[in-house]
């Protein structure tokens, strides 16, 4: 039930991440409803931790001081704002939801929104939560309170996560302000949430908070009796008794072991066949929120990994082109900012302000923000995705860089890993031109009364082909 987005067949989800929420208004209008993209991940809205001592770091807005809407990204008015003008363009608003923990232990002091707090006692007046709402130091096994040991269940959700003081998930009443917070968003109009260190809570928990949720609101145009859509993160890469199945009554769960796969596939192409492997334990399709990277993963937070990023150029592009090409999960895509540490903030004047984005004249961005998103082949995939919805992977042809896939009779991408790719191969399509995606349509393409049809490569940068019945240019 809490599995759905509601997007009108639309199929990615962008992670505006650090964006502030001005600009997100802005950018659904100009670029993210014209080019069909599902929704936006925003960053967490609520109250959060001013770590001026640390230069206001990123990690600030994963510690909560209370739910009020004003955060760095901006306050309520702004917030109602953007989702109202982004649903207005068919994009939806899904929430960061920072629902574990508050702040860490050792902070105190005033929050984004002004309310005070001491992490010590427990004391967070803005929300209001108290000693009684933390989890009791009983639960937690571990003997300084932390968790330490990711084989045992109980430390890993009972005790405190990097310090951070835990919310006591069983008390009817910490269930209670959860609920507020996001049936406060779900009335302004937002379709979900993603939940943080859903790992670290128990899943009978979150059903009761899911449970007192509203359905979503249906002035923002969601049909009647449409429940929110929740993805859980659950950092779940085998070998650890806690496990992304444990999670699916309560929605999708996000699978990192998808980003894996397409770095080690867009390393060596002949691993590109077996991306879903539920061998592996992986969430099948219909439970999985996937994604190449994210923002921790990039910058080596929340375990790293081997995965590709904007740091990869070209390869990530690839791996982002063939992730929107296959037909696995509910795709989100990273949209970032170029940082030189991993603690480092989104661009700043100074302050802990963030820097609008600016928008170059040839649709690029600038001012320290990457916008993977409006990567020519990235976009264009987007498009392709919709397009294809609902049919499966057909004609796959794999041979040393070059690979390529149908998507029943929709759609059928191909890409190589220099450069260069020229050969006949069955695309599974009725006959007739088409327009090449990635080129908007400067290549055109003869698909033959067989299917078949000269597929050419000729592009350094994006290597990449793609074509679909009924997609013009946009
Ligand atoms: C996650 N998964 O469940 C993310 O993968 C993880 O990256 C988040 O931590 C975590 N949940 C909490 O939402 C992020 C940063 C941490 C940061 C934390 C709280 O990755 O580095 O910790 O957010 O802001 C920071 C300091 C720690 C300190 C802690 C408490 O880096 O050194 O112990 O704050 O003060
Ligand atoms: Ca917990």
């Amino acid at each position: 039930a809490y599995d759905t987005p509601y997007c009108d067949g639309r199929q990615t989800i962008v992670h505006l991440f650090e964006w502030k929420w001005t600009d997100i208004a802005a950018e659904c209008e100009r670029f993210l409803g014209p080019n069909e993209f599902c929704a936006v991940q925003v960053s967490p809205p609520m109250e959060h931790l001013l770590a001026s001592s640390s230069g206001y770091p990123w990690w600030q807005r994963y510690q909560p001081i209370s739910y009020k809407l004003e955060s760095r990204s901006g306050n309520e008015a702004e917030f109602i704002d953007m989702v109202n003008r982004c649903n207005a363009v068919g994009v939806r608003i899904i929430v960061d939801a920072v629902v574990n923990h508050m702040t860490g232990i050792g902070q105190s002091g005033t929050g984004s929104g002004g309310s005070s707090f001491n992490a010590d006692n427990r004391d967070f007046p803005g929300v209001p939560y108290g000693y009684n709402d933390f989890t009791p130091r009983d639960q937690c096994p571990s003997s300084d309170g932390q968790i330490h040991d990711y084989s045992n269940v109980n430390e890993v959700r009972n005790c405190m996560l990097v310090g951070l003081t835990d919310l006591y998930g069983g008390s009817d009443y910490v269930r209670q302000k959860v609920s507020e917070y996001f049936n406060h968003v779900i009335d302004l109009g937002v379709m979900g949430f993603r939940v943080d260190a859903s790992k670290h809570m128990w899943p009978g928990d979150l059903e009761a908070i899911q449970g007192l949720t509203k359905d979503l609101n249906t002035d923002a145009g969601f049909p009647a009796g449409a429940r929110p859509f929740f993805y859980h993160e659950v950092i779940d890469q085998g070998g650890e008794p806690i496990t992304v199945q444990d999670y699916f009554s309560v929605g999708r769960t996000t699978e990192f072991r998808f980003g894996k796969k397409i770095a080690w596939g867009v390393n060596d192409f002949s691993q590109l066949g077996n991306i879903y492997d539920a061998g592996w334990g992986m969430a099948p399709s219909d439970k999985a929120l996937n994604f190449v990277d994210n923002h921790d993963n990039q910058r080596g937070h929340g375990g790293g990994g081997d995965i590709l990023t904007f740091q990869n150029g070209k390869d990530y592009t690839l791996g982002v082109c063939f992730s929107l090409a296959h037909d696995y999960g509910f795709m989100r895509i990273m949209s970032s900012y170029y940082f030189d540490n991993s603690d480092q903030g989104p661009p700043s004047g100074g302050g802990g302000s963030t820097s609008d984005v600016v928008i170059n004249d040839d649709g690029t961005c600038g001012g320290g923000w990457v916008c993977e998103h409006r990567w020519n082949a990235i976009t264009q995939m987007v498009r392709f995705r919709n397009a294809v919805a609902g049919t499966s992977i057909e004609n796959w042809y794999q041979e040393g860089d070059n690979v390529a896939f149908s998507r029943g009779n929709k759609g059928f991408f191909a890409m190589t890993k220099y450069g260069s790719f020229d050969k006949t191969l069955q695309t599974g399509l009725p006959a007739g031109t088409y327009c090449e995606l990635i080129s908007h349509c400067a290549n055109q393409v003869t698909v033959n009364a067989d299917g078949t049809a000269m597929v050419s490569i000729h592009n350094e940068q994006e290597p990449v082909f793609a074509i679909c019945v009924g997609c013009g240019d946009g």
